[in-house]
């Protein structure tokens, strides 16, 4: 009997160890970690990954950055495959909200224009730029940007402060899962996350996830409040928010003085859970932006 009890009780514990093994290997656990497999999946198809690197903090004018990065095209886009939207390669956006940090964005590219093509993706980098003097409403330019570049058909798009730079390589920007907070661990924060709900500074979605929860928000203006919209319309739909690991997700923030903080975005956020289905995406209505073509990526400048 003592041993028929043993057995069973054996049986269990060996069930749910393997059953948390298989969530474990797909990085369903962990407040949705992505464990390393993607990572090391990529690691072996691209030889010339570093992992962590210390980022270049230098100020680089863009021509001479325009004659190092030799693979980038005119407007700032690298196709690692035959350009065929049929192929089902991974073809990825990098919307970039802005208005006057110019240093910022020098050094970012710097950056990231190297990190990318680690990485071996096809990508384009837009600058999404509010031209107006209107105040800054970072939600409603990232609804623009991703319209815009939806045109050339896209299936993954990186949501990306300007002034976060990226210290590891393994932090993959192909949409491996949607939608993805890729700034989990940021020096500002001691590479800490402050809170499972975030979304804000670098996340990546393919357009099936982002469409659900219908974009952004376009009526958060000045400082503060889209990026808790954004989590509140996750959190509606259900979605998890995935995340690589502490040691992977890492980002150095550049310093900048405070914007003019949204007084009003306590207020706008109590209905964010309902708000959703008819301010974002569906509601955007915009003056077609005028799209130029820079050496290092592709200015979409608009005026809200
Ligand atoms: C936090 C969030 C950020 C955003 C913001 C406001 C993180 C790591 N970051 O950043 O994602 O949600 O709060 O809610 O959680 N920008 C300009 N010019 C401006 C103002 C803003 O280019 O005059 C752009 C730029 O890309 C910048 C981004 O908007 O990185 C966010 O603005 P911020 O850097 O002033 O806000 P911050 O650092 O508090
Ligand atoms: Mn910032």
């Amino acid at each position: 009997m003592v041993y028929a009890r043993m057995t069973l009780q054996l049986s269990v514990v060996l069930l749910l160890a393997s059953v948390l093994l298989v969530l474990y290997h797909f990085g369903f656990v962990f407040n949705n970690d992505c464990i390393n497999e993607s990572c090391s999946q990529f690691a072996r198809c691209c030889p010339n990954l570093v992992g962590n690197f210390h980022p270049d903090l230098r100020v680089i004018s863009i021509e001479e950055m325009a004659t190092r990065f030799y693979w980038v095209r005119e407007g700032g886009l690298y196709s690692s495959t035959p350009s065929d939207v049929s192929s089902g390669t991974t073809r990825v956006a990098i919307l970039i909200p802005f208005r006057k940090r110019e240093e910022h964005l020098q050094i970012l590219l710097n950056n990231l224009h190297p990190f990318l093509y680690r990485q071996q993706l096809d990508y384009t980098v837009y600058v999404v730029e509010q031209v107006d003097e209107k105040p800054f409403n970072k939600g409603k330019l990232y609804n623009i940007g991703y319209k815009e570049a939806k045109k050339n058909n896209h299936t993954c798009y990186v949501f990306h402060d300007v002034d976060l730079i990226p210290e590891n390589d393994h932090n993959l920007y192909g949409c491996v899962r949607s939608p993805m907070h890729l700034s989990r661990a940021i020096n500002k924060y001691n590479y800490r996350l402050p809170d499972d709900k975030l979304i804000g500074g670098v996340s990546a979605w393919r357009t099936e996830e982002f469409e659900r929860v219908n974009g952004w928000s376009n009526l958060f203006w000045f400082w503060g409040g889209e990026d808790d919209d954004m989590s509140y319309r996750i959190m509606a739909n259900r979605l998890p928010i995935y995340r690589f690991r502490n040691s992977v997700a890492r980002y150095l923030m550049l310093k900048h003085s405070q914007s003019t903080i949204n007084t009003a975005r306590k207020r706008i956020l109590k209905d964010s859970h309902i708000r959703y289905k008819f301010d974002g995406l569906s509601s955007l209505v915009y003056i077609p932006p005028d799209i130029q073509q820079s050496p290092l990526y592709t200015r979409i400048l608009v005026k809200l």
